[in-house]
């Protein structure tokens, strides 16, 4: 019975060593990029890795809310080789838009993130 419950707990330990963090996919670059000012919300937003998404539904997914917390994404998300894009709707509320992602590495792992970007008025 004891044998048994270390053999379990052994393999478990096993199954949760991280892998190393360089097999997950990361974000390289975004738009609106992060911390970024713009002058118009863009109709689409994409964010490119650094190595090709899985296509799983569900999985991939991206939510822009505007400066009220209303979410600006229509539709669910495209995703293009290393690249997750979706379209936004026109907004005009001045201020900080939050951007939160999930995307499926092509290690078969999710990973997560979201970043701002900031609607300004053209002086
Ligand atoms: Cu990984």
């Amino acid at each position: 019975m004891a044998k048994r419950l270390i053999a379990a707990v052994a393999a478990l330990s096993f199954v949760m060593v991280p892998l190393p963090a360089s097999a997950h996919a990361k974000l390289v670059r975004s738009n609106p990029g992060i911390s970024a000012t713009v002058y118009k919300v863009p109709t689409q937003l994409s964010l490119t890795f650094d190595d090709d998404l899985l296509e799983l539904a569900g999985a991939n997914a991206i939510e822009v809310t505007d400066p009220k917390n209303k979410k600006i994404q229509i539709g669910s998300v495209n995703l293009t080789a290393a690249t997750l894009s979706i379209k936004l709707k026109a907004s005009s509320v001045l201020g900080k838009y939050k951007v939160m992602w999930r995307a499926l590495s092509g290690d078969g792992h999710p990973v997560t993130g979201f970043y701002y970007f900031y609607l300004a008025k053209k002086k």
